[in-house]
């Protein structure tokens, strides 16, 4: 009986013993899958610091600013951003697409529309202030539009020939009658706006990537800031950073800086899974939005629920100090 029970005891000592282990590997097992790398790991700070750093392609010079938020502004995720641009400090979003072209006056520090008018029969593209009118593209309706920022009716309607894609200031005073459009091809043309809103190019550009050597097609929405022009690709996160005199033979320009803005499309694929206009194809950043009176940044793209206050890239900031 002893000996019974003394053979039980050792058994029962090894299930236990046996199950400790089982119970110690089991646990470790857990923990290496569920272990949440990303949380303990992600340091707020580094992660800031590091997207402040510029890090230099390896086989070229062109340098690469990873996008640093500073502040997030709700938008209508309904909207196929094409245009976004200030006017002082009102903010102005144009939307495409034939039967939802728009162009709204938004909130700036609410992102709610404050005042809209439908361009429903047109396909809207990019939109900017010039002395006090708003100049307004198509895509291939071969029509521009000049428009009153505070009624948002059209004052006159000019011909355009080809498409029509980004359109931004030129100057940076803002006094001479000069913009710079874009077609969805490598090519920005600088156009002189007359009295009669008519307009003659007076010179053009072609953008290239430094790094193979070959244009940068798809230049889409654009931005004039501190004397560089800003164009997103289309369907890239990536916008160019151009400097619109560094001309060299044939009228080529080198993409003088990339401002990366992944980050911000993989947060729009993740909050927009529910929406169903959504689609990672065309759902792209599309709206770069300058606001020279407080020297704010916003970005955006079509059908996103936020517009993203960025820091402004150092290389472009200094250029003005
Ligand atoms: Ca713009």
């Amino acid at each position: 009986m002893l000996k019974k029970n003394n053979h039980n005891y050792k058994h029962l000592k090894k299930i236990s013993s046996f199950s400790f282990i089982f119970i110690f590997y089991l646990q470790l097992l857990m923990a290496f899958l569920f272990f949440d790398y990303k949380q303990v790991f992600a340091d707020p700070k580094s992660t800031s610091v590091l997207n402040q750093i510029v890090t230099a392609q390896k086989d070229t010079e062109t340098p690469v600013f990873k996008a640093k938020v500073i502040g997030k502004l709700p938008k209508d995720a309904r909207h196929f951003t094409q245009g976004y641009f200030f006017i002082g400090n009102k903010l102005y979003e144009s939307t495409g697409l034939k039967g939802e072209s728009a162009l709204y006056h938004i909130n700036a520090k609410t992102g709610t529309t404050v005042e809209y008018r439908c361009l429903r029969e047109y396909f809207a593209e990019g939109g900017t202030e010039l002395n006090g009118h708003i100049h307004l593209l198509t895509w291939q309706d071969k029509v521009r539009f000049i428009i009153d920022p505070k009624t948002l009716k059209i004052i006159e309607t000019k011909p355009l020939s080809g498409e029509g894609w980004g359109i931004c200031n030129a100057d940076l005073d803002n006094t001479k009658p000069l913009l710079w459009y874009s077609d969805g091809s490598a090519t920005l043309r600088l156009m002189k706006v007359h009295k009669n809103f008519d307009w003659e190019q007076i010179k053009q550009i072609t953008v290239y990537d430094p790094k193979d050597k070959k244009p940068v097609d798809c230049l889409n929405e654009l931005e004039f800031i501190n004397g560089y022009i800003f164009a997103n690709i289309w369907k890239s996160n990536k916008i160019a950073i151009i400097d619109p005199n560094n001309v060299g033979k044939d009228g080529f320009v080198p993409v003088m800086a990339w401002l990366d803005c992944q980050d911000l499309f993989k947060e729009q694929c993740n909050e927009n899974k529910h929406n169903m206009y959504w689609n990672a194809e065309s759902s792209v950043l599309n709206g770069i939005a300058w606001n020279k009176e407080k020297q704010k940044l916003f970005v955006t793209g079509k059908l996103w629920n936020k517009s993203y206050e960025l820091s402004l890239p150092n290389l472009v900031l200094e250029s003005v100090q």
